[in-house]
C-alpha cells in the first residue's frame, strides 16, 4: 500500500485546548503521525511516498463557487495567527447575533468568523499542514485514479468536521470533501470515525454523485448533526454502550444496504480510530482491539479502489497497531 504523508503535517502543534473546561495537552499531537508511522514502516507492505503535487488554484476552486473567497480566508487566519500560541476562537459569528456585515478585523473575531468551536487554533504553522495534508490526499487520490488499488493518506490535522467555511474538531480543510469532488465517477465516502464528519455531510450536500455514509456516537461531538438520513447522507448514530459485534453488525449493513448499491467507481474512507475503548476523547467504551482486523476485512469486501485519510485517533500506545490492522486486514 503507497503511504503519502509530508514532514509539514508535523508543524502544527497549538500549545494548549480547553477540555470539558479545563485547559489540557493538544491531544491531536504531531506525535499521532509518528507513532502510526514507526509501526507500518516495519513492514514492507507500505511505502512511504513525500507528496509530489503542488495546486493551491485546486484547492480554492474545490472550496468556493467564486474562486477567491476561501484563500481570502486562509490570508486573514495566516497573518492574524503569527504569535507561537496561536488565535484561539472565541468569540463566535452566531447567527441570532450579528447586526451588520461589517465585521471586526481583531483577530480574535477573524479567527472566530471561520470556526464553530474553540478546537481550531490558528498558529503560524496551521496553513502549511493543512496545505500539506491537502497534497497528500490529492497524491493519494492520483494513485488510485491512475488504476491503484488503494493508497493511504497519514496526515494531520484532521479533516472531517470542517466545511467549506469553517474550522472545528480540530479540522481545517474537509479532505475527504476535496479527495471526492476532485476523483471523478462516483464516490463513497465511508466516514468510520468515532464523531459524526458534520463538515464533510455539508459539503458534499446535493452532490448526486457522491455518498456519505457515516458510523458515529450517537450524542456526542459535534451535537447538533448526524442524527439521521438527509439526501445522500447515510446517518448511522451509534449509542456509547455499542460492542464490536454490534459495530461489526452496522457496518455490514451499511456496506450492503447502502454502499454495494450505489455502486461507486472509488471509496474514500474518513479513517478515523477514536472508535477504540481506550480513547481518551471518545466513548464507545465496548469496543476492542479484535474490532480492528474485522473492520478491514469487511471494507474490502466493496470491492472498489480505495483511499484511507487519517482523521481521529487519539489513544497513542495502541494507535498505530490499530490503523494497521485496519489496512493489513483490508489487503490480505
Ligand atoms: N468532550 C476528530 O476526531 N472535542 N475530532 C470534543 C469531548 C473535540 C474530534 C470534546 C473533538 C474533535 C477529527
Ligand atoms: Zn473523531
Amino acid at each position: 500500500m503507497r503511504v503519502f504523508t509530508s514532514l509539514d503535517c508535523l508543524l502544527h502543534n497549538p500549545p494548549f485546548e480547553i477540555l470539558d473546561g479545563d485547559k489540557s495537552e493538544w491531544l491531536e499531537s504531531p506525535a499521532r503521525i509518528e507513532k502510526i508511522k514507526q509501526v507500518l514502516i516495519k513492514s514492507e507492505r507500505f511505502k512511504f511516498e513525500q507528496f509530489i503535487r503542488k495546486n493551491t488554484l485546486l484547492i480554492s476552486k474545490l472550496y468556493t463557487t467564486d474562486g477567491t473567497q476561501f484563500e481570502k480566508k486562509v490570508d486573514i487566519r495566516v497573518s492574524e495567527g503569527r504569535s507561537s500560541s496561536g488565535v484561539i476562537p472565541e468569540t463566535f459569528l452566531h447567527f441570532n447575533l450579528v447586526d451588520s456585515d461589517d465585521f471586526s478585523t481583531h483577530s480574535v473575531a477573524q479567527v472566530g468568523r471561520f470556526a464553530f468551536d474553540m478546537t481550531s487554533t490558528i498558529t503560524k504553522d496551521t496553513w502549511k499542514s493543512a496545505y500539506a495534508a491537502v497534497q497528500c490526499v490529492l497524491s493519494g487520490a492520483n494513485a488510485i485514479m491512475n488504476g491503484g488499488k488503494t493508497a493511504y493518506a497519514l496526515v494531520r490535522p484532521p479533516g472531517h468536521h470542517s466545511t467549506q467555511d469553517l474550522c472545528g474538531g480540530y479540522c481545517y480543510l474537509n479532505h475527504a470533501a476535496i479527495a471526492a469532488n476532485y476523483l471523478s465517477g462516483r464516490k463513497v465516502i465511508l466516514d468510520v470515525d468515532y464523531h459524526h464528519g458534520n463538515g464533510t455531510e455539508k459539503i458534499v450536500k446535493g452532490n448526486e454523485d457522491i455518498l456519505y455514509v457515516s458510523l458515529h456516537a450517537d450524542d456526542d461531538y459535534p451535537y447538533y448533526t448526524g442524527h439521521r438520513n438527509a439526501g445522500n447522507a447515510i446517518n448511522i448514530p451509534l449509542p456509547r454502550t455499542t460492542t464490536t459485534d454490534e459495530y461489526i453488525l452496522a457496518l455490514q449493513k451499511a456496506i450492503s444496504h447502502h454502499i454495494l448499491p450505489f455502486r461507486p467507481d472509488f471509496l474514500i474512507i474518513s479513517f478515523g480510530v477514536d472508535t477504540y475503548n481506550e480513547d481518551p476523547i471518545a466513548g464507545f467504551s465496548n469496543v476492542d482491539r479484535g474490532m480492528y482486523t474485522q473492520m478491514g476485512r469487511q471494507i474490502s469486501q466493496s470491492k472498489c479502489p480505495s483511499l484511507w485519510i487519517q482523521e481521529g485517533g487519539y489513544h497513542m500506545e495502541t494507535l498505530g497497531d490499530i490503523v494497521k490492522d485496519v489496512l493489513s486486514s483490508y489487503m490480505d
